[in-house]
């Protein structure tokens, strides 16, 4: 799926702004698409729960709605007209006046609404968003609707953050000619010191040419064809650290006229799992970094520039060279800020909670089974593979993305894994051949008793030895840590990387003893872990849990939030971000301890 862009001969128009909004318990007696009768403006991008006093929005669960007029500009006559929302959690109904032109589940993924012929140029219309928040056994990420004591509908999940909702990213208008651009794919490989393009190209009728242009502007190659590869010699490789960037422009052509235009920018790098090793241009890389979220005061999970501008400061500032898309894919813009920046990026789904093991406590033995045709059965895998597709088509361009995450915390543990996810790993690597899988393996699942690793490339794991187990007996921690990351190493003789490690900490809190929530803490907790990955030689990667403190939903373990953060959710940052800062500055991708 192409981003939006303007082009020779593509329009844009942003819908970003005020929206007029009300929530279904309040619309009025009025048919809804008719005009809403409500005193509320919503922001848009902007989660809409922390905009508004009232408790009953905050906690809406439902229908909301999202309403604004809309003018078609009046010079795209004989265009396309397009409608793209960069994401509406969790599922939008959209209505061109009274008619309904587009339907979308699935919180974190674009969709479009094709409005030509349905509002002409010049024209206005309404145009009203039902937006839905709620999470089922049929929704990535799942959750369950009961209706509680007061006849009103609660939302439960299986994930601590808090699940913010509405237009969280960018609403915008584009045009394109009527024979058009549809899709474009790139992938790359290394040949001594060229690189190896090709391409595809998916357009309607029309020859099809195209050029790779590098940064001064310099064309280095052409082709023809929808189809086809091309050879950069003396390529500048796209490394993370050090980003390069060529534009591949693309252009329709009819009669020796240009029907449609479109540059894709690319990265010529590659991505490849040898033995125990990952390595990005035949180089071993080692992960340096963070599980994120997206995740700022007021706006909640709203797209924002200038946090986005910010976080990676703060990230490079530490010394990090990579980031997990923790637990859902990010806005476009993010991925295109990483491909400029060289920031190394593992895409996630938003297949977070797949086990009901978590409910169960820390037993891990859940009330039920996890997999199964009355709690996660084909319904969930339907709706699963069709979050991958959509994650696949939009971010397989991406140079900096060089792994899928396919699930958070799975129940890999329990029987129904592997029929669940064999699937779910041909199809992506059916989608996309080029890049590694992995999934972030819970606590429960270890080396003894996982059913699904030896599917995948890279084995990522979450642990909180000295937290959540063996709280404030860090010698014990590490002990067991050291046991349990040996184990998979052994058994499965691939890459082991750290994909969640981490203590909630009060900043402020201080103590001169081993003790849990302390700023201290927090440090020692992150040094016991890197002493033990410095010691596996398997071990190629660390993000720790989390780059920032986060909203969750009400828990009596949670106060105000997930604390793990090494910057408070203000972006200001605790003792350890200065810990990770002098072990990581400097490393440029190699393992600690193997600087020369
Ligand atoms: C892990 C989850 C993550 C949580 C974290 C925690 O993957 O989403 O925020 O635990 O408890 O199990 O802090």
């Amino acid at each position: 799926m192409l981003s939006v862009t303007t082009t020779s001969t593509r329009d844009v128009t942003s819908l970003d702004g005020l929206w007029r909004f009300a929530i279904d318990s309040r619309a009025g007696d009025e048919p809804w698409t008719a005009r809403l009768d409500t005193p509320l403006e919503a922001a848009v991008p902007a989660s809409y729960n922390d905009l508004f006093t009232d408790p009953e929005i905050r906690d809406h669960v439902g229908i909301t709605w999202y309403q604004r007029q809309v003018r078609i500009p009046r010079g795209w006559v004989g265009q396309r007209t397009v409608l793209r929302f960069g994401s509406v959690t969790h599922a939008a109904k959209v209505y061109a006046d009274d008619r309904l032109v587009a339907e979308h589940t699935g919180g974190y993924t674009p969709f479009e609404a094709d409005l030509t012929g349905v509002v002409e140029p010049g024209a206005e219309f309404r145009l009203t968003v039902a937006v839905d928040n709620r999470l089922t056994a049929e929704t990535i990420p799942p959750g369950t609707v009961s209706v509680g004591q007061d006849g009103r509908e609660k939302q439960s999940y299986l994930h601590d953050f808090y699940n913010y909702a509405g237009i969280a990213r960018s609403v915008r208008l584009y045009s394109t000619p009527p024979r058009f651009i549809e899709d474009i794919t790139v992938t790359t490989e290394v040949d001594g010191s060229a690189g190896l393009v090709d391409y595809r190209v998916d357009a309607g009728e029309g020859a099809v040419r195209v050029r790779a242009v590098d940064e001064s502007g310099a064309v280095v190659a052409e082709a023809e064809g929808a189809q086809g590869s091309f050879r950069i010699e003396d390529v500048e490789l796209w490394r993370p650290g050090a980003a390069y960037l060529y534009d591949l422009v693309v252009e329709l052509v009819d009669g020796g006229e240009v029907v449609d235009a479109y540059t894709q920018q690319f990265g010529v790098r590659t991505v490849e799992v040898r033995g125990a090793q990952f390595l990005i241009n035949g180089e071993p890389f080692y992960f340096t970094g963070f599980g994120k979220h997206e995740d700022t005061v007021v706006r909640g999970k709203g797209h924002d520039q200038a946090h986005l501008v910010h976080d990676f400061q703060l990230m490079q500032w530490c010394g990090a060279n990579s980031f997990r898309t923790a637990h859902y894919p990010y806005d476009e813009e993010v991925l295109d800020f990483a491909d400029r920046h060289g920031i190394v990026v593992i895409d996630e789904t938003a297949a977070v909670g797949l086990n009901l093991g978590v409910q169960g406590g820390l037993t891990g033995i859940g009330p039920q089974p996890t997999f199964s045709p009355e709690t996660f059965g084909d319904a969930t895998r339907a709706a699963h593979e069709q979050h991958l597709r959509e994650l696949v088509a939009r971010d397989k361009n991406h140079p900096s993305v060089v792994m899928w995450c396919i699930a958070n915390e799975p129940a890999s543990n329990e029987d129904g894994a592997r029929e669940y996810f064999e699937p779910l790993v041909k199809l992506t690597r059916e989608l996309d051949p080029t890049r590694p899988l992995t999934y972030a393996a819970v606590m429960f699942a270890h080396a003894g008793n996982d059913q699904i690793a030896d599917l995948f490339d890279v084995l990522a794991i979450n642990r909180y030895y000295g937290w959540y187990v063996f709280t404030g007996d860090l010698a014990a921690a590490e002990d067991v840590l050291e046991q349990d990351l040996r184990g998979w190493a052994q058994r499965f003789g691939k890459p082991v990387m750290m994909t969640e490690y981490g203590a909630d900490t009060q900043p402020g809190l201080h103590s001169v003893w081993d003790a849990p929530w302390s700023e201290e803490y927090q440090s020692d907790f992150l040094a016991m872990n890197h002493r033990v990955f410095d010691r596996i030689p398997e071990f190629v990667g660390e993000h720790v849990w989390n780059f920032a403190d986060f909203a969750t939903g009400p828990g009596i373990h949670r106060v105000d939030g997930n604390k793990k953060g090494v910057f408070t959710r203000d972006r200001k940052p605790k003792s350890a971000a200065f810990a990770l800062r002098r072990r990581w500055t400097g490393l440029d991708g190699r393992k600690p301890g193997q600087n020369d």
